[in-house]
């Protein structure tokens, strides 16, 4: 009798901790960590603007939803992090429009050179409904990404082992771009050979020949140290002045609430303007800190290189026709 009601409590137990067992692994399985990368390193604006949304958003879930970055391209190069984004194997990345360009089509217009006066104008258009219907027109494309906001990239410029101050200077030289084909006929517009390569592959292609120089903004230029690979000398031709995104995966967007998805929205929206102001500074500190390092900065009239690249935005701005009237009269703030 006695070891029958034992063994019926003993059931009881096992059945109420087996119910725990389960009531405890469906709020794990509620819980959600957004896998989120980029190429840059920790401390870098973009990251650390992540990181905080990130941060904001667990607090405003309750921990149900947090965030985890992985940067310094530890998940892969840009290209790859784009295709892990777009399969929902990393659910938030940040990166340049250039890659992009390939996926989205539409976003070339922003890729091409000289197609903002400068980065107030930039601005401008990513801040005011231009930008919007960019941000609306990726993540309603095929591509599988739900673009949440801008971030800023500067201006950028070329860097070479020897100086530049003119097309001609350019003449012969491989030019690391980004990969996407605009920016190969950008750099051979403006005189040099561009050569399409992975962010990661720069700095051993500068130091072993394999190109002469590349281009972008002073953070990128100190952080990725290819000024220690030889390319000492920066030319201020700011002939991209790309704006970067943080986008998504339209897998990962799904699987949330309409309220988390309008959450997830209004805080991408502050993580915008707060790398913004992480931007300005570091541009700063990095542009001073470059030039304790050596770094000489060429001050040029880029008219040459304005005129020199009418082709590249004739050819691919044809599509973009109106769009890109609009973008000129756009005003700056
Ligand atoms: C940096 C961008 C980064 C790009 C890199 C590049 O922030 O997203 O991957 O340029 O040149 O300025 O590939």
């Amino acid at each position: 009798m006695t070891l029958r009601r034992n063994l019926i409590a003993l059931a009881c137990a096992a059945t109420a901790l087996g119910g725990i067992g389960l009531s405890m692994s469906a709020s794990a399985a509620d819980k959600m960590v957004l896998k989120a990368a980029d190429v840059h390193p920790a401390g870098y604006p973009n990251v650390v603007a992540i990181e905080h949304m990130g941060e904001k958003l667990s607090k405003a879930t309750n921990g149900r939803i947090s965030l985890k970055m992985f940067p310094g391209s530890v998940l892969g190069g840009e290209k790859e992090m784009i295709e892990q984004t777009q399969v929902g194997a990393i659910d938030i990345l940040r990166t340049s429009l250039g890659p992009v360009g390939p996926v989205v089509p539409e976003v070339n217009v922003f890729n091409m050179p000289f197609v903002f006066r400068d980065e107030a104008h930039m601005r401008a258009v990513i801040d005011g409904p231009i930008g919007q219907e960019m941000l609306d027109k990726i993540s309603a494309s095929p591509a599988k990404l739900v673009a949440l906001g801008w971030m800023d990239g500067g201006s950028r410029s070329l860097y070479t082992k020897k100086p530049v101050r003119k097309p001609e200077d350019l003449k012969g030289m491989k030019i690391r771009m980004m990969g996407n084909p605009l920016f190969v006929d950008t750099m051979n517009a403006m005189g040099g050979n561009g050569i399409s390569m992975g962010y990661g592959e720069v700095f051993t292609a500068i130091q072993t020949g394999v190109v002469d120089g590349a281009e972008n903004n002073p953070p990128t230029l100190y952080t990725a140290h290819h000024y220690q690979a030889g390319a000492k000398y920066y030319t201020q031709t700011n002939h991209l002045i790309i704006p970067e995104i943080f986008v998504m995966s339209k897998v990962t967007w799904n699987k949330l609430s309409p309220e988390d998805q309008a959450l997830v929205k209004k805080l991408a929206r502050e993580a915008q303007f707060e790398q913004r102001a992480l931007w300005d500074k570091s541009v700063a500190d990095y542009t001073a800190k470059l030039k304790a390092e050596g770094v000489e900065f060429i001050k040029i009239d880029n008219k040459a290189f304005y005129d020199d690249t009418a082709p590249v935005r004739a050819k691919y701005g044809a599509q973009f026709a109106d769009l890109m009237k609009r973008i000129e009269a756009t005003k700056s703030n």
